[in-house]
């Protein structure tokens, strides 16, 4: 049954409370007179979230004119050089953190009204009368997180497994606001996909359970009239879903689930919440064609897996569909709601999907799943292949040996997949080669001076971005977290 008003209570009666922090900046204000041209850019000295307030004064004749600034908030060094003027990408051009302010009253003090995320604040001076100078003398960020840092304790280890880490608890402490951000920058909102990764870490270091909770009861009341869980869901004005799904991601939900029930034994939210999720399998199964195999779909964002727009989708779709439903089988076991649901039925289904994927979409002579007509070969497929739990142990090792030598991991774009194929090296006992990962992927955002881990990193191309331009990239990203759960949870 669907208690949609009772699960958007749960989740308001949730909101967490939010921590506060006050910080100036390390560097930038060295108290000169700016004139029309001039800038200054502060620094931080590492990425926060919060509101940005400074102070002015001036030199010369009493100010006979307003100032009119451009002030840019930046969580990379290299957004400091991007310029909006030159974006004409698909996503909103306003998430870009530039703000146009005029001072009417100099000295004075000046707050933001929004809610910025960023290291660096670039102030420019658009306009001034030629009778005064303008000096910034003060700025602080009041910052803020629903995660409290002191609970967590730091890994042991060499310098850059305790870099990574640093990084990564950085980045879920910034995305924690009143839900799981995906990105404190852009979408400032919260996403299935990245709510499952951000647990992971959660459980391990902040330990704020009840906020995995609230989110997940947004999801269910976030349901449409078909019983869909979106892909993400907005809290304001009032909590809504969007009406954007992806196939991989509301399967996701149920896997995000049964994480939660195994970290916290909260039967009560598993029996409340089992409903959704035996929807959401129920919705993905309609989607089987009649040779067993997830309908591919020539279709901008059906399915995310990753953000490479090259990727077939089709086998990775089948593969989160078999853990999905797995999860789900689960959850009807750890409930005992074996009487409410279809149990045996839903075990004979992932034996056909399974065994449709060997028949349809296993490639005996290359040792590689293939997807979509083309039968592409990706890692992403094989990732999902692994975690699909439907190979032996001796297969799936097999095959993630195969993927190491042969395929090339450069293609993946976003640590959301990358997470995902450490987590499937880490499923076939490949610990060696899940910990050089690791060093050398989130190592290498390390090394581009990441304070937080980013949305997309392509090492061989910095620039890259699905959305026309990096300038709308995330730097501050949920789903780059997952380290911090690995070296906790996993032994690496
Ligand atoms: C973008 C973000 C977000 C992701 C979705 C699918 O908006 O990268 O984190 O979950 O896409």
């Amino acid at each position: 049954m669907f208690e949609t008003e009772k699960w958007k209570q749960i989740a308001t009666d949730l909101k967490p409370k939010m921590l506060e922090e006050v910080v100036s900046p390390v560097s930038g204000l060295d108290g000169q007179s700016m004139k029309q041209g001039d800038y200054t850019i502060l620094d931080f000295g590492n990425h926060f979230v919060g509101e940005f307030s400074f102070t002015c004064t001036f030199t010369g004749s009493h100010p006979d004119a307003p100032v009119l600034l451009r002030i840019k908030l930046c969580e990379s060094k290299r957004e400091l050089e991007e310029s909006s003027e030159d974006y004409h990408g698909w996503v909103s051009k306003s998430w870009v953190q530039e703000e146009y302010l005029h001072l009417d009253e100099v000295p004075g003090e000046y707050a933001l009204s929004r809610r910025f995320a960023f290291r660096y604040v670039k102030i420019e001076i658009l306009a001034i009368s030629d009778k005064f100078s303008l000096c910034i003398n003060g700025a602080h960020v009041l910052a803020q997180s629903s995660g409290d840092i002191q609970k967590v304790q730091r890994v042991t280890g060499p310098k850059m497994k305790q870099a990574i880490d640093r990084i990564a608890i950085r980045t879920l402490h910034n995305c924690m606001q009143e839900v799981f951000e995906d990105g404190p920058k852009r979408d400032r909102r919260l996403w299935v996909g990245d709510l499952r990764l951000e647990a992971l870490v959660n459980y391990c270091t902040f330990k704020n359970n009840d906020l995995v909770r609230r989110c997940l009861y947004m999801f269910a009341a976030g349901t449409d009239q078909n019983g869909r869980v979106p892909a993400c869901v907005f809290d304001f004005p009032t909590l809504e879903g969007d009406d954007t799904y992806l196939f991989d991601y509301s399967l996701l939900y149920i896997v995000t689930l049964l994480d939660y029930v195994n970290e916290t034994g909260d039967m009560e939210t598993a029996k409340d919440l089992l409903p959704v999720a035996m929807r959401q399998y129920e919705l993905s199964v309609e989607e089987v064609g009649k040779d067993g195999v997830v309908r591919d779909r020539d279709e901008l964002g059906w399915c995310l897996l990753d953000w490479n727009m090259d990727l077939n989708r089709q086998a990775g779709a089948q593969f989160v569909l078999i853990l999905g439903a797995k999860a789900l089988c689960e959850l009807i076991e750890k409930t005992e709601t074996e009487d409410a649901y279809p149990l045996a039925k839903i075990r004979e289904t992932i034996d056909r999907l399974e065994k449709a994927a060997k028949e349809n979409l296993w490639n005996e002579k290359t040792g590689f799943f293939e997807s979509g007509d083309a039968r592409q070969v990706s890692v992403a497929t094989q990732v999902w292949a692994v975690l699909s739990g439907m190979l032996s142990e001796q297969e799936a090792r097999d095959l993630m040996s195969r993927v190491t030598k042969n395929l090339d991991t450069s293609d993946m774009t976003t640590p959301y997949i990358h997470s995902y194929y450490v987590m499937a090296l880490l499923n076939c006992g490949m610990k060696r080669e899940a910990e050089e990962h690791i060093l050398s992927y989130w190592g290498g955002m390390a090394e581009d001076g990441a304070d937080t881990f980013y949305e997309m990193f392509r090492p061989d191309d910095p620039d890259f971005s699905p959305y026309g331009s990096s300038i709308v990239n995330s730097y501050c990203h949920g789903w780059g977290c997952s380290p911090a759960y690995f070296f906790r949870r996993c032994d690496v």
